[in-house]
Order: structure tokens, then C-alpha cells, then sequence
């Protein structure tokens, strides 16, 4: 079972659970007592009104202050997105909006983040697989060969994360996750820390994937060049952090460790198209909230009379 505890106890989350980098479900992480239609229009009418939000495939990438009156950010996130301790990005909030039945499938994140996941309003299902006992996954890529990979073997958690609950999920474990109520809204804060991770297959993985990308810089394609140059938001700073004791050896063994997969695209068309779907269904969802929202939108843009 994964374990909880409240939000309030930093020093256990502290010792136990960040700096060991082992995830757990932090309770009573914030109060909302707005609906879920409530705070799904509010949240769109300022994603609509702010340039610096982006679209991403499945979620929206947005500045802190975007949340601002409608959820704070819980004390012990604000704790430790510190820039002594860790790589931020400007946009470090991720929104996502899901009806029930959409699936998120099996990936690990990218940018070696530590992800706080606020469940805001409704109910998912998450599976979670350590980094130590990793799937497969298609070359250069943080997403699984097959679509439903066998857990048997791995160390692994099934949890429903219930509203008001927060999951801190370190980077490299890899997640599964079904939307379970009508309308789910979750908000991320993300993070890379600069100390180094615990040795693992997945996070050595990594590492060696950058220095081999960062080597080849000037032939990436500019997909690659993007996640670079970007790392954990910053770029070069994190990737000369993660990259600090791979070996020359080991980061050219990456590359031929990399290409005997390249047959593995063909078993993971399933996944791409699993994928694909969920995109599709999150971008169809996403308009049908933005157009919801249009009078709201207009509504912000008035200007504001102050006397
Ligand atoms: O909420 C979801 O469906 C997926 C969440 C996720 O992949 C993440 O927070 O990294
Ligand atoms: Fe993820």
C-alpha cells in the first residue's frame, strides 16, 4: 500500500520521502469548495487570457501566480521549489483537465522532475512502477514498449489519489493513470532537484541519454535539440549536473543500447496509437471547455474599474 500522510508533517515527508525520493500520498493537501465545473471555468478563463500559458499534448503549462485565488500552493511544495535545491522552470505548474475514462498511458517523465500532484477536483486511478524495476521502453524515449505491461516482478503501487490528496512521485517512476470521476482537474508543480539521484537502471538511463544528446548536439533533430537545450528549464546547468559521472564508455554504449531496440517500434504501435487517442479525446476536451468558457474570457478582459 502506498503510504499517507497529512501534508502539515514536513520533517517525515522531509527525510522519508523527498530526500530518499520515494513516493507517498500527502493528505489534506489543500481545501477547494468550489465545484469541479466552478473551478474548471475559472482555471480556463485565465489559461485563455495568459500568454505565457502554453498547450502542451495533454495538459497546459503555466506560471505559479496563474493559480492565484483559486489554489494555493501547498506549503511544503512552496518549501522546496527552492532555486538552492533545485532546477525551475518558468511555467513549473501543469494543469490537466480529464473526463472519466481517459487513460494516461504508461510513461516516466522527462527532465528528471519530481512531480507534486495535486488531485484538485475528482478521482484517478494511478499505477506506479519504481525506477529500479523499469519496462522496456522504445529508444530514446520515456514511453513503454508494450501498452499494458506485465507489473508481476516489479516494485510497484495501485492507489486511487482522492481529492484534496497530493502524490509526490519522484522522477523516474514510471505511472499509469485512469481519470475516474466525470471531470478530473489536477495541478502539478514541477521541479528537477540538483542533488544526484539514488543509482537505478532507469535514472542511469537517463543521464546517459543526455550525454549522448548533448554530445550530438549540432545533428539532434530539433525535437531532441527542444529537450536539450530545455532541460529541467534551464538547459546545459542541469544537464552537466546529470551528466557528471557518465563515462565516455558507457554514454556510447548508450547509443548501441538504444539502437538494438529500434525493432521494438513496430510492438509498440499499439501504445502510439493508445497515445494518439488520448490526445485526440484531451484536445477535443480542452476545446469543448475553452468555448464553454468564451463568455468568462470576455468577462476577465473587461477593464476593471477601481475607484
Ligand atoms: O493525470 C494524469 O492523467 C497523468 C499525470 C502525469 O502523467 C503526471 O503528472 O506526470
Ligand atoms: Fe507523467
Amino acid at each position: 500500500m502506498i503510504p499517507r500522510i497529512a501534508a502539515s508533517d514536513h520533517e517525515q515527508f522531509l527525510s522519508k520521502y523527498y530526500h530518499a525520493e520515494q513516493p507517498v500520498v500527502l493528505t489534506e493537501a489543500v481545501d477547494s469548495f468550489a465545484t469541479a465545473g466552478e473551478v474548471c471555468r475559472k482555471l480556463n478563463a485565465r489559461i485563455n487570457n495568459d500568454n505565457t500559458a502554453s498547450q502542451r499534448l495533454l495538459w497546459y503549462d503555466v506560471r505559479r501566480n496563474l493559480l492565484d485565488q483559486i489554489c494555493g500552493t501547498p506549503e511544503i511544495v512552496d518549501h522546496v521549489m527552492n532555486p538552492d535545491g533545485a532546477f525551475l522552470r518558468d511555467n513549473c505548474v501543469r494543469i490537466w483537465f480529464n473526463p472519466a475514462g481517459h487513460v494516461t498511458p504508461w510513461h516516466y517523465d522527462g527532465h528528471s522532475l519530481h512531480v507534486f500532484n495535486l488531485q484538485f477536483k475528482g478521482k484517478k486511478r494511478w499505477t506506479i512502477v519504481a525506477p529500479e524495476t523499469p519496462f522496456l521502453c522504445t529508444p530514446f524515449s520515456h514511453t513503454t514498449v508494450r501498452k499494458r505491461p506485465s507489473i508481476r516482478g516489479k516494485r510497484t503501487f495501485t492507489f486511487d489519489l482522492d481529492e484534496g490528496e497530493m502524490l509526490f512521485l519522484p522522477r523516474y517512476w514510471f505511472h499509469y493513470v485512469e481519470s475516474v470521476d466525470d471531470m478530473n482537474i489536477n495541478v502539478n508543480w514541477v521541479l528537477m532537484p540538483k542533488v544526484h539521484a539514488a543509482p537505478s537502471v532507469t535514472a542511469r538511463r537517463e543521464a546517459e541519454m543526455m550525454w549522448l544528446k548533448a554530445r550530438l548536439d549540432p545533428v539532434l533533430p530539433a525535437n531532441a535539440k527542444k529537450t536539450l537545450h530545455n532541460y529541467a528549464g534551464v538547459g546545459k546547468p542541469a544537464v552537466d549536473n546529470l551528466t557528471e559521472h557518465v563515462s565516455t564508455t558507457a554514454g556510447v554504449m548508450r547509443l548501441g543500447k538504444e539502437l538494438v531496440r529500434v525493432p521494438f517500434w513496430l510492438i509498440a504501435l499499439p501504445a502510439h496509437v493508445a497515445k494518439l487517442r488520448a490526445l485526440l479525446r484531451t484536445k477535443r476536451e480542452l476545446s469543448r471547455l475553452r468555448s464553454n468558457t468564451e463568455g468568462e474570457v470576455a468577462a476577465v478582459e473587461q477593464p476593471q474599474l477601481v475607484n
